[in-house]
């Protein structure tokens, strides 16, 4: 194997490891050891050497004299981010020392983890950290707060995060992106949509804010937060009423379609027009367009499932593709997530064997506030990794309450000193995924990429494989899974009978092509994994569940006398919090702004530009308001995870709820409300 770390110059291949459904395959320019240039490989089939800006700025990252160079430990007040040198040596020990003391007092589940993808490779994120929390029988953390309400609401219709390849999308002639911001978040699904529009595709977004992706549509939809499954329902009205359904496909392939016929019946436009805000006459051309154009193609989004209602939602709109028997046609369909294509073998990877107590508890990281504030047994500790909880999670004030705890010791293992990382005990430097070895799935296209170190690490920052390997080490387990190299790991992980489509990726295919093709064959004809092998427009499983085992809405929950739903999803020069701290991602996106309604601003005397305070009972915000039509009255909309400025307040999951949505533990950073008054 070709060794990249001691080439001083050259160019590289390499992959994006940021949590983005694109997964770029790229090529990384060294010169004298150093990175000095990220673009995309023109050779990978799907991302085709195309990358975003924030990705071309990767090197002041990478190269930002403020990364973490060395372990510190606190030593001023909680939060106060005063801390001094210490070795690896001592951090491993000051670790493990406190972990075994409070095990023997509270017990293992008094240490919890904190993790998300910061980073997405699959060994770095689910591999030797699993195995180590399993073995310390630490409390187990549900990693739901970005995809798993919709992943849930999907899975019930299609049995698993099963889609139609990304590529076939070229052929479509009707692109539906339905709550995503698919320009800042999915740019590659843009590109392709580009070239089908060329061929005479049209382009739907529907969404609550005409950002980006609603400026380069052909038809923008608003509609009022969180009404999306209604207004799903009207188009399935309009669809059985005017008989535009495949019926044909309906008897082969789903379940419940007559129940489903009967149930829409409510749903006229009239009445999905009172709820959404989409005018009958905007319903009726939608149901139309999608019922008279094949292949029609909806790229389901993240926004939607961000609220109380949000598996349902995804649940709902998954159905639409059946009724007309898009599946059929390539290029017709979905994709909420494909990640299920790509499935490696996770019990090998992770080792829950290793976990005694299979009762060890649960803590959904979306409740992060109370784990640390209000949980009994308490938690002690907080392992924080790939992630940056005080600044993504909702509730903040609650999070950073419970972090400033003088009883709990918290790590924090990052390349930076991240908000999070300010308030921890012990601080440990993080490679960055350049400087690692590891695999990726996307969890849009079907290609497999491999990472090979092609820089020196950073300082003495350490991969998170060989922070858990001493750790494991310092504990006293002997299990031979902590010995595993990350190559062990990678092959284990790609050995995975259960998935027929990665049969034929292998470790040593992966080093000599760079990116491998899942053999992935369309969904249909075919069974599903849902119960019935069908798609299950009716879900006994649902109903077991408790859930209304029909596609159905439900309103947004109601909170206290805030007028306004507050969304505040992310921006386009930032990957969640990562970015918000470099000038030149900061300098691009300006500053954090709040859009608002001419009709909310006359009424709250808010006039452009200026600051406007948003608060509601968890907190506060100032802001820039940006009066305009890009949001319908009741709605305001900000982007971005900024990073806390002294002197600012722009933290904006102050103000978000955590409270889970309807489904999978989910999120609902999108369905809070706050009042707006001028600063
Ligand atoms: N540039 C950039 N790219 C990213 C990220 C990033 O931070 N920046 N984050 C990455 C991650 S982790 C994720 S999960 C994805 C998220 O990316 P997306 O899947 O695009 O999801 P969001 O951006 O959260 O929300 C998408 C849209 O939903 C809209 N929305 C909110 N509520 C509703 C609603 O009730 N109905 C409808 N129809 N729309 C609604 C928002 O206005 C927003 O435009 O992007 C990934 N890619
Ligand atoms: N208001 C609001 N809040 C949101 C969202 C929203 O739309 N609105 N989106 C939510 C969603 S969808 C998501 S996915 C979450 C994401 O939230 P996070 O998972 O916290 O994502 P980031 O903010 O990108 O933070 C990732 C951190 O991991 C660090 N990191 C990167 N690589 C490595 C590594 O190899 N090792 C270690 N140890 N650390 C590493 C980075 O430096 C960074 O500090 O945010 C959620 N929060
Ligand atoms: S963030 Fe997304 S679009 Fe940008 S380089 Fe990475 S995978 Fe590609
Ligand atoms: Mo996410």
């Amino acid at each position: 194997m070709r060794s990249y770390t001691e080439e001083a110059n050259g160019i590289f291949p390499s992959v994006c490891p940021l949590d983005c459904p694109d997964q770029c395959g790229l090529l990384i320019h060294k010169k004298d050891g150093k990175i000095v240039k990220v673009e995309g490989d023109p050779g990978h089939p799907v991302t085709q050497g195309a990358i975003c800006n924030k990705v071309r700025n990767m090197p002041e990252r990478i190269n930002d004299p403020n990364r973490l160079k060395y372990p510190m430990k606190r030593v001023g007040a909680k939060g106060e981010a005063r801390f001094a040198r210490i070795t690896w040596e001592e951090a491993i020990d000051t670790i493990s020392s406190t972990w075994k003391a409070l095990i023997a007092e509270h017990g293992p589940e008094s240490i919890l983890p904190y993790s998300f993808y910061g980073n997405m490779g699959n060994i770095g994120t689910e591999g030797m950290d699993r195995r180590f929390f399993n073995r310390l029988g630490a409390s187990r953390l549900e990693r739901a707060i970005c995809q798993s309400a919709g992943t849930a609401g999907y899975g019930y219709t299609m049995g698993g995060s099963f889609g139609i390849d990304p590529e076939d999308t070229l052929h479509s002639k009707l692109f539906i992106m339905w709550g995503i911001n698919a320009v800042s978040t999915n740019m590659h699904q843009v590109a392709i949509a580009e070239k089908a529009r060329k061929n005479g595709a049209k382009l739907v977004v529907i969404d609550v804010h005409k950002n980006r992706t609603g400026r380069w549509a052909d038809w923008f939809i608003p509609l009022r937060p969180g009404t999306d499954a209604a207004l799903a329902l009207g188009i399935m009205h309009v669809l059985f009423r005017d008989k535009k359904v495949d019926e044909e496909f309906l008897q082969a392939y789903t379940v419940g379609h007559e129940e489903l016929r009967a149930h829409v019946a409510q749903y006229d436009p009239a009445t999905v027009s009172v709820i959404t805000g989409v005018s009958v006459a905007n319903i009726e051309k939608l149901a139309t367009l999608y019922g008279e154009t094949t292949p029609s193609f909806i790229r389901i989004g993240n926004g939607l499932q961000h609220h109380d209602n949000g598996g349902m939602a995804i649940r709902t709109i998954s159905c639409l593709p059946a009724l007309t028997g898009q599946w059929m046609h390539r290029g017709g369909g979905a994709i909420k997530g494909n990640s299920g294509f790509l499935s490696h073998n996770e019990y090998a990877l992770q080792r829950p064997d290793l976990l005694a107590n299979k009762r060890t508890r649960q803590i959904n990281m979306n409740r992060l506030g109370d784990a640390l504030l209000d949980t009994a047994p308490p938690v002690y500790s907080l392992y924080v990794y790939n992630s940056n909880p005080a600044v993504v999670a909702p509730d903040g004030n609650r999070v950073r309450s419970g972090l400033k705890r003088e009883d709990l010791f918290t790590v924090v293992h990052d390349l930076f000193l991240t908000e999070t990382a300010r308030y921890a005990d012990i601080v440990l430097p993080a490679t960055s995924s350049f400087e690692n070895t590891d695999f990726y799935s996307s969890y849009w296209h079907h290609f497999i990429q491999i990472q090979q170190p092609v820089v020196e690490r950073y300082g003495e920052s350490l991969p998170n494989v060989e922070v858990f390997r001493r750790l494991a080490d310092a504990m006293g387990f002997e299990d031979e899974a902590f010995k595993d190299t990350e190559e062990d790991m990678i092959r284990q992980a790609l050995d995975n009978p259960r998935n027929p489509y990665i049969q034929n990726i292998t470790f040593e295919e992966l080093v000599e092509k760079q990116y491998v093709k899942a053999d992935v064959k369309p969904l249909f004809p075919g069974r599903l994994s849902t119960p019935s092998g069908k798609i299950e427009l009716y879900s006994q499983q649902m109903k077991r569940r408790g859930y209304d085992p029909l596609p159905a809405f439900t309103p947004l929950k109601e909170e206290g006398n805030y007028p306004l739903i507050f969304i505040a999803a992310p921006n386009h020069n930032f990957l969640n919090s990562t970015f918000s701290n470099n000038q030149k991602h900061a300098s691009m996106e300006k500053m954090p702004r709040l859009s608002i309604s001419r009709e909310d601003a006359g009424k709250f005397g808010i006039e452009d530009g200026i600051q406007v305070r948003i608060w509601n009972d968890r907190g506060e915000c100032v802001l820039t308001a940006s009066v305009g039509d890009d949001v319908l009255p009741g709605v305001v909309v900000t982007q971005g995870l900024w990073s806390d400025v002294p002197g600012t307040k722009q933290l904006v999951n102050s103000l978000t709820p955590d409270r889970l949505a309807d489904m999978g533990g989910g999120a609902t950073f999108f369905s809070g409300r706050v009042a707006v008054t001028p600063v």
